[in-house]
């Protein structure tokens, strides 16, 4: 039996990655400091595991930005519009101006576009492909990382991404071609990457198929079987894993058993089920290892021994003991570092403590487990094992985990919860006296630039150097400041800006009954980015309002109407670590009641205008169509629950970001907020289509600022595109606001941005009144 790691996570555990990175970015940094971090976080991933006694250690899991990009880079599919950089530049240099864009004397490029990883928070970048695109092995990071562990006497199981998958997670840039067919272009130089892997010394490579977990084509599982009959063939000496996770492989799975691989990987986690369905598969025919992903890549549980020895039990009486190994589920990138670096009580109890595993105690309890089942009865680990019963046991009759007033309340929810009072139409009346808002109305998505200072007193205030008045005062101040501004350059609709939020789903976490904090449970959101997920482990309720006092704040410095804003219960259970005692659509119903308490409260405190947020619905959608209406039904309705407590004149904004719309189009109409702001600047407004085509009812702000890059938009820019909005939609349902928040923007751009924003809507406005 092997222990097999899909990957580990690269930020450091102290996030020293993105640390060097964006000093390197700003000119702080030489190139080899950074390149020197690099080695140093690949060696220590790779030590801990090998001393930890893992088996099939994980290389080229390592990344300066995404493996995606890296994936670009190595099959050389590099966009014409960095052709001069990568004449003049370094290749790392070039890699981060596809990630981040180039904007200098010399250069003026755009990033490639960013895109969530299945349906993970993690962002990769989406490749582009041209109808004649060329592949060339332009880079061989994967063979020097597996060099760079051989050096230190690691023998490691390169990961690769399929061509396969490469290809369907990519963008025809052009008409006229499926990116599948430019598989034949592709596989030589994939077959010399192999090679060169190969010479290196590799026996084992793994090559990561997720796309296995989605509904393909029949063209697309040809494609595959091609690829690996030929890997095959290529290379019979090669121990071959396929590698696919988080979610069955369902209508795949007849063509995966076919395939001449080493070994198949199983996510056990996200599908238990397929275990049985393969061992009685008629086509299996037992010449393959099964990697058993049975420790969750994807959450900080820790496993259930006892259960996990069974399974490996059963599987191993049906195959032989040879053909098992133990794995995580799917990459460790999803979990945060280091368990044992958490020693403060106030964030994360004991209690809570004692449940947890996060990527290094999995490596642990992967050795554990193998050990069990081969049937070491030495103290050591028969203590884990005791250890792991008890701490289950505790968790399952703890005190903590269950209140009994929260499920009461959640069983006496009926449908008028979840329904507004009065129509869209009605409410709308009602809110246009109420508001007394121009034509064009201007709004901003909520966060207003997070400065380096203003993380700075949070810092200060968590270490005890600040007191808690003197970091409100801080606060206060800068929101002053904030509506001060938004009510010189002439906004209508305003908000506090955030300045008090960590981030929008760990902020609701820490003031939530039912979650607990991480101090350094971060995890890679993208590039530099990483977000610390709240860790949801029993009922959730609100024991106090969490945003009312600094709304009320912001609302009593202007007459004008300020926005309450709040994150709505799909993101933050889409955004937490979440229990797995419990359905997700009861745990979601339970944020919901909680937020429907607070939106409840801005009203009552007189906040006219309440925004939750929910960029999160989209991603949460289950892999596979066929599980998709049970899903929205439940987040449709959780949304419902949240807002529906208000009077008609409260108008309900909701905002969502960096989705396609199409398919689920009469789900966000069912929503029924009043306004929905969602991104369509860097579409040209193309995004918008599907709210026309549908004749989506309600109002509706489309972006017109692109916030995720520093340009600052024209107002001619801005007018044209409002112009082609009012072409679209009836001018009474159309607001103007950026794409999204501005908490990742510096103070100058935005204030010039949305100068020019307010200008376009007031010539638009000024164009209304000359046409009556
Ligand atoms: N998911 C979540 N949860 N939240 C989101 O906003 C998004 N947005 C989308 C999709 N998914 C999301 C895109 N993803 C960030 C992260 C994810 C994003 C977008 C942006 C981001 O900016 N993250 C920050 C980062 O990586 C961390 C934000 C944070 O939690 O830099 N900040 C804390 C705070 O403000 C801690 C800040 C910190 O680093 O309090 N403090 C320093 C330290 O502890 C000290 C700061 C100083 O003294 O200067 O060392
Ligand atoms: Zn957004």
């Amino acid at each position: 039996m092997k222990t097999n790691v899909l990957g580990y996570p690269r930020i450091g555990a102290k996030r020293e990655l993105k640390k060097v990175s964006e000093r390197y970015w700003k000119g702080t940094a030489t190139k080899t400091e950074l390149v020197e971090m690099g080695k140093q976080l690949k060696l220590s991933n790779w030590k801990l595991m090998q001393n930890a006694g893992i088996d099939l250690i994980p290389s080229n899991d390592f990344s300066f930005y995404d493996q995606v990009l890296d994936a670009t880079l190595t099959y050389g599919c590099i966009p014409a519009r960095y052709q001069k950089i990568k004449e003049k530049e370094s290749q790392l240099d070039l890699y981060f101006a596809m990630a981040r864009g180039l904007q200098n004397n010399e250069f003026d490029v755009t990033a490639m576009e960013m895109t969530k990883w299945f349906d993970t928070n993690y962002h990769y970048l989406v490749p582009e492909f041209t109808a004649n695109q060329e592949f060339e092995l332009f880079s061989l990071k994967p063979v020097h990382e597996f060099k760079e562990a051989l050096a230190h006497n690691i023998t490691t199981k390169p990961v690769v991404l399929s061509p396969v998958t490469y290809l369907l997670l990519g963008k025809e840039k052009e008409g006229g071609f499926n990116r599948i067919d430019l598989l034949d272009n592709l596989l030589p130089v994939f077959y010399k990457l192999i090679e060169g892997l190969v010479d290196a010394g590799a026996t084992y490579i793994q090559i990561d198929e997720p796309c296995l977990a989605l509904d393909i084509t029949d063209k697309d599982r040809e494609a595959i079987k091609k690829l690996y009959s030929t890997l095959a063939y290529k290379f019979p000496e090669l121990n071959v894993i396929l590698t696919s996770y988080f979610d069955c492989y369902g209508d795949n799975l007849e063509t995966v058993l076919q395939l001449p691989v080493h070994a198949l990987h199983l996510d056990l986690v996200r599908c238990s089920l397929q275990l049985d369905d393969i061992l009685n598969a008629t086509n299996f025919k037992n010449d393959k290892i099964l990697s058993l992903g049975i420790i969750d890549g994807r959450n900080i549980w820790k496993t259930n021994f006892e259960d996990t020895i069974a399974t490996i039990k059963k599987v191993e009486a049906q195959i032989g003991k040879d053909n098992v190994w133990l794995a995580t589920s799917c990459s460790l990138l999803h979990s945060p570092y280091d368990l044992d670096l958490e020693e403060s009580e106030e964030a994360l109890p004991v209690s809570v403590k004692q449940w947890l595993a996060f990527a290094k105690q999995k490596v642990d309890e992967l050795v554990t487990l193998k050990k069990l089942a081969a049937g070491d009865a030495s103290k050591e680990v028969l203590t884990k094992l005791v250890d792991n019963t008890r701490a289950l046991k505790a968790k399952k009759e703890s005190s903590i985990i269950h209140n009994a007033a929260v499920k009461a309340r959640l069983s006496l929810l009926t449908a008028k919860d979840s329904e507004r009072n009065a129509e869209f139409l009605s409410r709308q009346k009602i809110q246009k006296d109420q508001l007394k808002l121009p034509a064009y109305p201007t709004t901003t998505i909520g966060s207003f630039p997070q400065t380096k200072e203003v993380r700075s007193w949070r810092s200060k205030f968590k270490k005890k150097e600040l007191s808690l008045d003197a970091y409100n005062q801080l606060i206060k101040q800068e929101i002053e400041e904030t509506i001060r501004f938004q009510e010189k350059i002439g906004l209508d609709v305003l908000v506090h800006g955030e300045c008090e939020r960590n981030d929008m789903v760990e902020y609701f976490g820490e003031k939530l009954e039912g979650f607990a904090i991480s101090n350094f449970g971060w995890v890679q959101s993208y590039g530099s980015r990483a977000v610390k997920p709240p860790i949801l482990f029993g009922d959730v309720s609100r024991p106090v309002p969490m945003t009312v006092k600094w709304s009320d704040y912001a609302q009593s410095l202007s007459s004008k109407v300020v926005k309450g804003m709040l994150t709505g219960p799909v993101t933050i259970l889409q955004w937490s670590f979440v229990r797995n005692d419990q359905s997700r659509s009861e745990t979601c119903k339970q944020i919901a009641l909680a937020i429907r308490d607070e939106v409840n409260d801005l009203e009552e405190v007189g906040l006219q205008a309440i925004q939750v947020d929910e960029p999160a619905i989209r991603e949460g959608l289950p892999l596979r169509k066929e599980h998709w209406s049970a899903y929205l039904s439940w987040a449709v309705e959780s949304f419902k629950i949240a807002t529906s407590g208000v009077a008609d004149k409260t108008q309900i904004h909701t905002h969502m970001c960096y989705c396609e719309f199409n398919d689920i189009i009469q789900h966000i109409a069912n929503l029924d907020a009043d306004v929905i702001t969602i991104e369509t600047s860097r579409s040209k407004m193309d995004l918008l289509n599907v709210f026309v085509d549908f004749k989506y009812p309600n109002e509706i702000g489309p972006g017109v600022y692109d916030i995720h890059s520093p340009r600052v938009p024209e107002v001619s820019e801005i007018e044209e595109l409002l112009q082609k909005a009012s072409k679209l939609l009836p001018v009474d349902n159309i607001w103007v606001n950026p794409d999204c928040g501005l908490k990742t923007r510096d103070w100058p751009e935005t204030k010039l941005a949305l100068e020019n924003l307010v200008q376009a809507a007031k010539t638009m406005r000024s164009k209304l009144e000359t046409a009556y």
